[in-house]
């Protein structure tokens, strides 16, 4: 639905490389809602956490490494079928085979470096927001073009 939350993360390349406003500027231009925004560093076993559908996979161990390297910005976003439509603006997995025009697509080249990470499913958006984020810090606030951004 309308209401419909996703978590997203700028992982520490984006940080890095400057493009955190940009990224942020397609999640609004999209017409989603920000509802929870904080840079952090990510203690080991919070990341291991977050991937531990990946834990006996081989890039595991390199996976958590990269996402630990550095500050992160993990959000939350608000709007119509944001699940779906945060990983079509995301793009595919591999950089290489995402189309231009989706986020990886057009600032990443590999899969260690792709810069960010969505929710896949309405279990694992509310998995991950609860997993990053108190209650407390996701704030309730109301778009002035609501009209215009929903039927
Ligand atoms: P996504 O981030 O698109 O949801 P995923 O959940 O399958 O992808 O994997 C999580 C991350 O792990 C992904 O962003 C990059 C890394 N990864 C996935 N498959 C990989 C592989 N075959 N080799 C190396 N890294 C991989
Ligand atoms: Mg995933």
């Amino acid at each position: 639905g309308q209401g419909e939350r996703t978590f997203v993360m700028i992982k520490p390349d984006g940080v890095q490389r400057g493009v955190v406003g940009s990224i942020i500027s397609r999640f609004e231009d999209k017409g989603y809602k920000m509802v929870g925004c904080k840079m952090m560093d990510t203690p080991t076993q919070h990341c291991e956490k977050h991937y531990e559908e990946h834990k006996e996979r081989p890039f595991f161990n390199k996976l958590v490494t990269y996402v630990c390297s550095g500050p992160v910005v993990a959000m939350v976003w608000e709007g119509t079928e944001s699940i779906k439509g945060s990983r079509n603006l995301i793009g595919a997995t591999n950089p290489t085979a995402a189309t231009p025009g989706t986020i990886r697509g057009d600032f990443a080249m590999e899969m260690g470096r792709n810069l960010i990470h969505g929710s896949d499913s309405t279990e694992s958006a509310a998995k991950e927001i609860s997993h990053w984020f108190e209650d407390d810090e996701l704030s309730k606030w109301t778009h002035h073009s609501k009209e215009w951004l929903f039927e």
